[in-house]
């Protein structure tokens, strides 16, 4: 058995403090009550709900951290601790249409050095209720399903790899470039999976289910214990440009060294010819 630090016993706890009630509230899904952040930004009161029991069990364990939360925003703490990055529920379009392809996720981020902003995510757990899988990661201690560690895919050709994405939805992120990037990546691989939740999809490519992800548009709560996880798995995690600001960019690339570098060729290809 891995023992993990006390830190990733506290995070575990609260994900699977909320997941029963995640549980619950997925099978009388058509009961929720659902309102609209934007066109297609769909929340509901399951969103809120865990997200709320996420901030009170955290906030037990360490009451002097701050929060990024994808429903209640910034909650600041004292600013030479850490922080929590949470997405409660991603995968919510899924969860509303009674798929059960969903996930908690939980970051931890330090502050910088110089007191200016948010720095390295240390630790990460995305958690998936409905099957009960756990996957996390330490900085420097590796990442994990349960007691398993995991790798990034072994595969070297794009022929046999499966790839995930995001496709912009109403309103939000740049079809035209998606479009362009898919022409170019499509005919190349062995097939592409969009299934709706970012965090699972970077887990997925830590556990080497997935050979490479793209996706831009994502916030810091979709992508932060994912980022992690990835390259603990030995993974590469970058912008579209092969640069190092995937978060702040909101353009994310993901694979094993040499899927990353074939998908990044073709991306950048793809938008030089734009
Ligand atoms: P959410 O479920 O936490 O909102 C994948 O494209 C990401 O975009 C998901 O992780 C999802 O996070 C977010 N998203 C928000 N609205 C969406 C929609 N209508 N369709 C697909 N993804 C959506
Ligand atoms: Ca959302
Ligand atoms: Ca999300
Ligand atoms: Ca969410």
């Amino acid at each position: 058995m891995v023992s993990h630090s006390g830190l990733l016993t506290v995070i575990e706890r609260a994900a699977r403090k909320v997941a029963p009630q995640l549980r619950r509230d997925f099978g009388e899904v058509q009961h929720l009550q659902v309102s609209r952040k934007g066109p297609a930004d769909f929340v509901s009161v399951a969103d809120k709900k865990a997200e709320n029991t996420l901030v009170q069990e955290l906030r037990k364990a360490r009451p002097d951290w701050g929060f990024l939360l994808e429903e209640g925003g910034e909650i600041e703490g004292d600013p030479m601790k850490p922080r929590w990055v949470i997405d409660p529920l991603d995968g919510t379009s899924n969860f509303l249409h009674g798929i059960p392809h969903f996930a908690i996720s939980i970051a931890v981020q330090e502050p910088r050095r110089d007191g200016r902003g948010w720095g390295e995510v240390t630790t990460g757990l995305i958690y998936q209720p409905i099957t009960d899988e756990s996957y996390w990661a330490e900085k420097s201690r590796g990442a994990w399903r349960h007691d398993q560690r995991l790798r990034v895919s072994a595969r070297r050709d794009l022929s046999e790899a499966l790839v995930a994405t995001g496709i912009p939805f109403l309103g939000h992120g740049d079809l035209a470039q998606f479009s362009r990037i898919f022409g170019a990546i499509a005919p190349s691989v062995a097939g592409i999976r969009r299934f709706g939740a970012a965090t699972l999809d970077l887990a997925w490519v830590a556990s080497g289910r997935f050979d490479g992800f793209w996706e831009s548009g994502l916030q810091p709560w979709d992508v932060q214990a994912g980022i992690l996880l990835v390259r603990e798995a030995g993974g590469f995690v970058t912008d579209f440009r092969g640069g190092s600001e995937p978060v702040e960019r909101r353009e994310i690339l993901a694979g094993n060294d040499i899927m990353h570098s074939k998908l990044h060729k073709l991306l950048a290809g793809s938008l030089r010819n734009a």
